[in-house]
């Protein structure tokens, strides 16, 4: 925990200037917060998120009541820009990072336009996700640069290149020679499961997740918490960027988040077993794209039953919870 604390305050400013130690007076594990306990406590021990009991209203996918009306309004995933507010906040670089990060910058030669592609492989492949070929993110990478070129003049197609496989990027030069890769090779080899856990490979996954960050477009598979930072973080940098990607395998997610819901906006009856039914209004709760027009769920009004449905027949259902400053506490809602 200590040496934790110390290394991210050597590359992010500290969350608080005068909130700086975990010890205090009365601490306290995490509990229903309209408890007296909860609201004399000084510090609060919190679980990770997966174990948080009673869970609050609050917890991700929700975004902040009072901005709810204009986010709704404005952003295609209201939720990720939200995050991408916490976790730009939560990352402000320190001095010396932001130098680090600028020399990066030129030595790696970062120009937009550029699309960002991440590729996560060792320990992942086989245990939490499958194995995607390179020419499975490529075809989009393409795809990307064929629509901008309709619109504008492009002399050189780049691709940041982030990943823990070493190997992929002379894989990757080789079979794409009309493609110029920015990449960092030692940050891959510092990306191993042997050293991850360096503080030179923390720097590196830090750069990795900054310029994928600032990339115009992102492909990867959602699967990995490494791009869906830099997808969330992409969103402080545009009006709406919600669209700004495309993942190999899973939709957006919060490690640990309430359950994903989406309202249905057009009635469906199955064309085949594998199908579910619903009417205009029933809440369906997402489990995956299979981004070929149809998504898997389960229509919470109906039951259990898992089937697949055509995605573009529902849309999101945006999560609105009372965020008060901590004063405010006793109106904070849980549900157990
Ligand atoms: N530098 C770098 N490190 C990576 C990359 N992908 C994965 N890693 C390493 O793998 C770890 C994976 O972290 P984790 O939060 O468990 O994400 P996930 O397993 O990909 O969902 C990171 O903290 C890095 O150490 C990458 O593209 N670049
Ligand atoms: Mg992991």
């Amino acid at each position: 925990m200590e040496v934790f604390q110390r290394r991210m305050g050597a590359v992010f400013q500290p969350l608080s200037e005068t909130c700086t130690t975990r010890s205090g007076e009365e601490t306290i594990r995490w509990q229903d917060p309209q408890k007296q306990s909860f609201q004399e406590a000084q510090v609060v021990e919190l679980p990770i998120v997966d174990g948080l009991h009673p869970r609050p209203h609050f917890l991700p996918l929700a975004i902040p009541e009072d901005l709810s009306e204009r986010l709704i309004r404005l952003h295609g995933d209201p939720f990720v820009w939200w995050m991408g507010q916490v976790m730009t906040f939560i990352m402000r670089p320190q001095k010396e990072l932001i130098t680090e990060l600028e020399q990066a910058k030129k030595r790696l030669g970062f120009e937009n336009p550029i699309v960002g592609v991440h590729v996560r492989r060792t320990d992942k492949v086989g245990t939490e996700a499958a194995f995607h070929a390179i020419e499975e993110y490529m075809v989009h990478v393409e795809n990307y640069y064929q629509t901008l070129m309709r619109r504008e003049e492009v002399k050189v197609k780049r691709v940041y290149l982030a990943t823990d496989d070493d190997s992929l990027l002379s894989e990757a030069k080789q079979l794409y020679p009309d493609y110029e890769f920015i990449s960092d090779n030692d940050i891959s080899k510092s990306a191993s499961v042997g050293s991850r856990y360096s503080e030179h490979a923390l720097r590196g996954v830090i750069t990795d997740i900054h310029f994928l960050s600032r990339c115009d477009f992102l492909v990867c598979t959602f699967s990995s918490q490494v791009c869906r930072v830099g997808y969330e973080l992409m969103q402080d940098l545009h009006a709406d960027a919600s669209s700004y990607f495309h993942s190999l395998d899973d939709i957006y997610y919060f490690g640990g988040q309430n359950g994903h819901n989406q309202v249905a906006i057009y009635p469906h009856e199955p064309q085949n077993a594998e199908e579910i039914a619903f009417q205009p209004g029933d809440l369906v709760g997402v489990a995956g794209n299979h981004w070929d027009g149809y998504s898997k769920g389960t229509n919470r009004r109906v039951g259990m039953r898992s089937g697949l449905y055509p995605s573009y027949k529902v849309e999101n259902k945006v999560e609105v919870a009372k965020m008060p400053l901590y004063k405010e506490a006793d109106s904070y809602q849980t549900r157990s």
